[in-house]
Parts: structure tokens; C-alpha cells; sequence
């Protein structure tokens, strides 16, 4: 009698606490942020998680009185990884949404897993246009490189640039940039003299920039992911290439604020366009750069930052409206259609692509107080993206 009563009341202890387990689990709103932490992208992933905790410092880790929870895995920008580590995050950890993504080719690898699981992907950087088709769980905060590069093809010939070379990450948004500036570069009567593109991984520029000499173009228009900007900014230089007059034109991925300080004087004057400088001289991005140095070590946030920043806070709001009722597809409901004042500026979540909706800023490097900044001259306000068919 004695022997059951305590057989009975473990049993209901272990059913109390697995029961109790369970209502734990049910007030804990998981995100799976997958990033390179570590490679060729690692400052991507370093921008955005510092950017993703920031968000959750300011604004509290509960949300409609669940418990937020970030779980980071860092994918080395390996597609393979980044596949398993979804998978891992959807099946497993039972993620309620997944996030970060630092390059197409992670982006396009998870799509799938996004899809079947129904599991809301918040694409925080990879930008080729393409990327929000793959999957109609997939919402983009970034940004799209024929949205980044067609106001510099309108821009060019204005300014006394009549002949391009291109020069390109061989890879998705690489080829999304050559062929948006190109089409729009021909339309306003400029002539692209050459197309050159360059491998993703481990990049020599020498001989290719030996070539833009030899050519002798009044720009040389570049794309190269965040990260590699100031390896062609160091090559450019040293090759004479800005003293034998051809001019360095591209999407903001060159100057990228996070290594720009650092580039020196070559990088003086260069023209690009894009959504964010860490320049941009509103009080909402006045307060994120502060508070960001501040929690980094000085840190400078970058467009990747900004994206982060941006998408954890679609999550949030989109948890907000639901209440965490509804399972994946009303979280991405709530997501779809979201208007806000981000660091960039005004944008949009378009119910219809998923894709952002924003300003593009016509921005030249200057230097001010000793640093070197990209300051924003001009604004074509709310851009689609172009690469949309519908
Ligand atoms: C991508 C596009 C990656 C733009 C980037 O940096 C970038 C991409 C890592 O889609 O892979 O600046």
C-alpha cells in the first residue's frame, strides 16, 4: 500500500513536471538565427547577431507574454550547413521562425525547409531578387541588388560616365547587378565595354583590374559582397587605377560602412547607391548607430546590422499581432504588409512579394571629422524591386 502510494504520486509527479515542461515549452517563441559567424562572411554574421540582441535589449525578450528565445547557429556560408542547421532548427528545436541567412545560396538552400515545415523565413541580408520566390514563406528585410543598382545606371550618364566595364561576384545578386545597371546603363544611351566576373570564394581582382586598365572606361562599375569592398577599394589603388581617370562606381556592398573607415583616401569621392549608410541623418538612425557602438565596442553598423535590426522587429510585431496563435502561416500573415520608420528610412513589407519596399540613397564617400563616411546627395523614394514580374 505504502509501495503504490509513492509508485502513484512519482507518476504524477513526472506527469506534473512533463506537464509543466510542456506549458514551458508553449511560452517560449523560438528563433533560429542562422549566420556566418565564422569564414569568408564572418563579418556579416557579427553585424547581424549584434544587431538581432540590440533589438531584443531595447525592446524586452517577452512578447504577448511568451518568452523570446534566439538560438544562433553559425553556418560558415557552407549552403550544406546552413540546410542541416534549418532542418535541425525546424524538426528538432520546433523553431517558430527561421532568420539570418547571409548569402543566396544559404537563402535558396533553406527555401524548401521553409516551405514544407511552413515555417516563416526572415531573410536578414542575401539579396538577389529571385530569393522571395523560392519559397512563400519567405519575407526579405534586406534589400535586392537591381533595386541597388538601377538609380546609379540613371545617375551615371547624367555625370559624365558614358563607358562601363562591370565588374561582378560571379554568383546571384553578382549577376543581378551586372545585368540591372547594364539594361538600364544601355537604356539611358551608356555603352558597358565589358562584363568581367569574379569568383565568390577567395577572390584575386589583380588580373581583372589589370584589364580595366588596359580597357580604360571612364567607371568601373562593382558588385562584390559586404565584406570583400575594401580588398578591390586596396587593389584599385595600388594599380593607379583612380590617378589613369577611370572612376569607381558600384552598388553600397563596396563601401560598406563596417570596413569603409579603413579603406583610405582611394575611397575618396566614390559614388554608389543603396539603402543604408550608417551616414543617414535621421534622429531613428542617429539612436540605432549610438546605442549599437555603444553595446560593440564602437562598432560601426552596417546595412547587414540594419537588416538584422529590421527583421527581428517584423518578428516581433508580427508575434505582437498574433499572440503566437495561428502557427506559422498567421505569424507570416502578420508579417506581410508591415509599414515602419527603420535606420534607412521609411519601408515596407509588400503583402504581394514579401519583398522590402524602400528608398535608395545616391550616396558619395567624404571624409568628415577624420572618418570617412558614404553621405547621402540624393533619393529615389519607395523602390520595388525591379527583378519582380508581378
Ligand atoms: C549577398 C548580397 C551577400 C549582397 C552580401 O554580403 C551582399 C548575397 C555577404 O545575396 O549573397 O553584400
Amino acid at each position: 500500500m505504502h509501495k503504490r502510494t509513492f509508485i502513484q504520486a512519482a507518476v504524477a509527479a513526472t506527469m506534473l513536471s512533463t506537464g509543466g515542461l510542456a506549458l514551458a515549452q508553449d511560452n517560449v517563441f523560438k528563433i533560429g538565427l542562422i549566420l556566418p559567424m565564422t569564414g569568408q562572411q564572418a563579418s556579416t554574421g557579427r553585424q547581424i547577431e549584434a544587431a538581432a540582441r540590440l533589438y531584443m535589449a531595447q525592446n524586452g525578450d517577452t512578447v504577448a507574454g511568451k518568452k523570446v528565445q534566439l538560438i544562433l547557429k553559425d553556418d560558415g556560408s557552407v549552403p550544406a550547413n546552413t540546410r542541416r542547421l534549418a532542418q535541425e532548427l525546424a524538426v528538432n528545436d520546433k523553431v517558430n521562425v527561421l532568420a539570418g541567412m547571409g548569402i543566396t545560396p544559404s537563402a535558396l538552400a533553406v527555401a524548401p525547409i521553409a516551405t514544407q515545415s511552413k515555417t516563416p523565413l526572415v531573410v536578414m541580408a542575401a539579396a538577389t531578387s529571385s530569393i522571395t520566390e523560392a519559397s512563400p514563406f519567405i519575407v526579405r528585410t534586406s534589400f535586392t541588388l537591381p533595386q541597388a543598382s538601377v538609380g546609379l545606371a540613371d545617375w551615371a550618364p547624367k555625370n559624365g560616365i558614358k563607358t562601363v566595364v562591370t565588374l561582378v561576384s560571379d554568383y546571384g545578386p553578382g549577376l543581378d547587378a551586372e545585368k540591372y545597371f547594364k539594361d538600364r546603363f544601355l537604356f539611358n544611351g551608356g555603352k558597358v565595354v565589358e562584363s568581367l566576373r569574379v569568383p565568390l570564394m577567395s577572390p584575386d581582382f589583380a588580373p581583372f583590374l589589370q584589364k580595366v586598365r588596359d580597357l580604360k572606361p571612364d567607371a568601373l562599375f562593382v558588385f562584390v559582397p559586404s565584406g570583400a569592398g575594401a580588398a578591390v577599394m586596396k587593389q584599385f589603388g595600388e594599380r593607379g587605377m583612380d590617378k589613369a581617370g577611370i572612376k569607381l562606381i558600384g552598388t553600397g556592398d563596396v563601401t560598406d560602412d563596417d570596413q569603409l573607415n579603413d579603406m583610405g583616401d582611394v575611397a575618396l569621392g566614390v559614388v554608389t547607391s543603396h539603402h543604408y549608410s550608417t551616414f543617414h541623418p535621421s534622429p531613428a538612425n542617429k539612436k540605432f548607430v549610438a546605442e549599437f557602438q555603444k553595446a560593440n565596442k564602437n562598432l560601426r553598423p552596417n546595412f547587414m546590422a540594419v537588416g538584422g535590426y529590421d527583421g527581428m522587429r517584423v518578428i516581433y510585431e508580427a508575434l505582437k499581432k498574433t499572440g503566437g496563435k495561428g502557427g506559422g502561416e498567421a505569424l507570416l500573415g502578420a508579417m506581410k504588409g508591415q509599414i515602419f520608420e527603420s535606420p534607412r528610412g521609411p519601408i515596407f513589407i509588400d503583402a504581394q512579394t514579401r519583398d522590402v519596399v524602400q528608398n535608395i540613397y545616391l550616396r558619395k564617400v567624404e571624409k568628415k571629422d577624420g572618418q570617412l563616411w558614404n553621405v547621402e546627395f540624393d533619393v529615389i523614394k519607395d523602390v520595388k524591386d525591379p527583378g519582380k514580374t508581378k
